[in-house]
């Protein structure tokens, strides 16, 4: 079967766009990261932080579409948003993980996503200190480098290793506190990795059998999202609901469907 992603240019174009801005972006972190690098700024609370090299990243990412790909637009993290012409808009965490960015651990990634009529044609996500890039194209499959991913069959809920994260605000982290205390006798294990990009990921690489976090803005998981999927995973939100800001799961079949019963059993898609 030919790759649907090498029949149409627009999607080889964006990819190739996406993962030169990723490389050069993901450069910039890894060799230019000060050795006291600070807090720059905080947002929604005190341990919400920015560095100035998240605004450095975006600055990098948005240039260069710029140039690469003037009429279309872009929406990222650390503040840039504008519409464009071309129907292309550009979706960019320029590090997602800052936390672990600021406290040199390695679960960090520089995401981009490029979206057309409400579709995410092309996701990236790099992870300079994991020596990792996953990409993804719409009907095009997933790969961490150059291996194609497939997710890991659905184990029985008990025996499933279950990523999830939780919000800066302290009332929002409470509540997730306890979703967290109900699943964990319940299921194998819990992993909180700091990157809801790189979650996605290792949902797709069989690295967590599933995901679920309430709170994600759209660049958290626009690209992860897609590379989840086309690694065949189900990702959504509430029963029948897309993945937005209230809940973000994924997992294979299987192991989806009861994670989704269970988060809406207990409410965890409100504070
Ligand atoms: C992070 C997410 C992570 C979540 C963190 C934070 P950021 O994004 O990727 O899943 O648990 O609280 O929101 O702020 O590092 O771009």
């Amino acid at each position: 079967m030919t790759d649907p992603a090498a029949q149409d240019p627009l999607r080889a174009e964006l990819l190739a766009v996406a993962l030169e801005a990723a490389r050069r972006a993901g450069e910039l972190l890894r060799d230019g990261r000060p050795d006291d690098l600070g807090v720059a700024a905080t947002k929604s609370s005190a341990v919400d932080v920015v560095t100035e090299m998240d605004l450095a990243s975006e600055k990098l990412i948005t240039a260069f579409l710029a140039d690469r790909r003037p009429d279309d637009g872009v929406l990222g993290e650390e503040g840039v948003s504008f519409e464009g012409t071309s129907g292309v808009q550009w979706v960019i965490d320029p590090i997602d993980g800052t936390v672990n960015y600021l406290y040199g651990r390695p679960d960090w990634a520089v995401s981009i996503a490029a979206r057309k009529d409400g579709e995410t044609l092309v996701g990236v996500v790099h992870a300079p200190a994991r020596r990792e890039t996953y990409h993804a194209v719409l009907g095009g499959g997933a790969h961490l480098d150059d291996r194609p991913l497939r997710v890991r069959p659905a184990p029985p809920f008990e025996q499933a290793l279950i990523g999830t994260g939780f919000g800066y605000v302290a009332e929002r982290r409470a509540r997730q506190a306890e979703v967290v205390r109900l699943l964990l006798p319940r299921v194998r294990d819990i992993r909180r990795g700091g990157s809801a990009a790189i979650d996605l990921c290792d949902v797709a690489a069989g690295r967590l059998d599933a995901y679920y976090e309430r709170g994600l803005n759209p660049w958290d998981f626009a690209a992860g999202d897609l590379v989840a999927r086309e690694a065949g995973a189900l990702t959504g939100g509430r029963p029948g609901q897309a993945l937005s800001g209230e809940l973000t799961v994924a997992g294979p079949p299987g192991l989806f469907e009861p994670l989704q019963a269970f988060l809406e059993e207990q409410g965890a898609w409100h504070d």
